[in-house]
């Protein structure tokens, strides 16, 4: 869990030790360092040794976002990875997956401030490099869900934007790119989101809560596949 203090941001990781109860793992919580406001974060194996390891948005700041490598001993004792990594403008939401199909990790950031969505492609060893330009969305992007809504086997991007009363749906290539955005209007301040299949139909359709219209809407998938 990301705990959201501005500038002083940290990471906890908790192991259950049965019963659920949790307490925390060695070198937890992990300090981010000086002006990192933890918000976003996403688990998955990004140098390969088979130990789930952490991305973590930063939304206050524009120039960091953290992978936290897993050496089971203490989590703090590994080094924070990604200062050197130039994110988008807040990266707040992170996702990850193997985005592109190569085998290796990699993770999509959906940047706030910046009202853009960035690509790092992971090389499996916890390094990553941006190979595309950033893709456009809505003003304060504030989260996001990632599904295969047209359903070709690739992960595609659902991201509601809060500032501009919209989403847009980014369908991937499955090599890291995606169509150009499809923008839905939405209710007012749209902050939440859901993909599942609301009609049974078996084809995921997205729910969209609206944090000052108090109301969702559901968007069925009328799509062919
Ligand atoms: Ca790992
Ligand atoms: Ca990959
Ligand atoms: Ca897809
Ligand atoms: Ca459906």
């Amino acid at each position: 869990m990301t705990n959201q203090a501005a500038g002083t941001g940290t990471v906890s990781i908790l192991r259950q030790s049965g019963n659920m109860t949790y307490a925390p793992m060695a070198g937890s919580p992990v300090a981010m360092g000086a002006g990192y406001t933890s918000y976003g974060i996403d688990v998955a194996d990004f140098n390969g040794d088979k130990r789930a390891d952490l991305v973590v948005g930063n939304v206050a700041n524009n120039t960091n976002l953290r992978i936290i490598l897993n050496n089971v001993a203490s989590w703090a004792a590994q080094p924070l990875f990604g200062a050197t990594i130039l994110p988008g403008a807040g990266p707040n939401v992170v996702k990850a997956g193997d985005w592109d199909g190569d085998g290796k990790m990699d993770f999509v950031s959906v940047n706030r401030n910046g009202g853009n969505v960035t690509f790092y492609k992971g090389n499996d060893t916890g390094v990553f490099t941006r190979p595309n330009a950033n893709i456009a969305v809505g003003t304060f992007p504030e989260i996001a869900a990632m599904g295969d809504l047209n359903r070709d086997g690739f992960m595609d991007l659902v991201v509601p934007n809060f500032g501009s009363n919209n989403a847009h749906l980014l369908i991937g290539r499955g090599d890291g790119t995606f169509n150009a955005p499809v923008m839905v209007a939405t209710g007012l301040q749209t902050n939440g989101v859901a993909i599942g299949d609301y009609n049974n139909d078996g084809r995921p359709d997205v729910a969209l809560s609206a944090f000052n219209a108090g109301n969702i809407q559901i968007f069925r998938n009328t799509g062919t596949n």
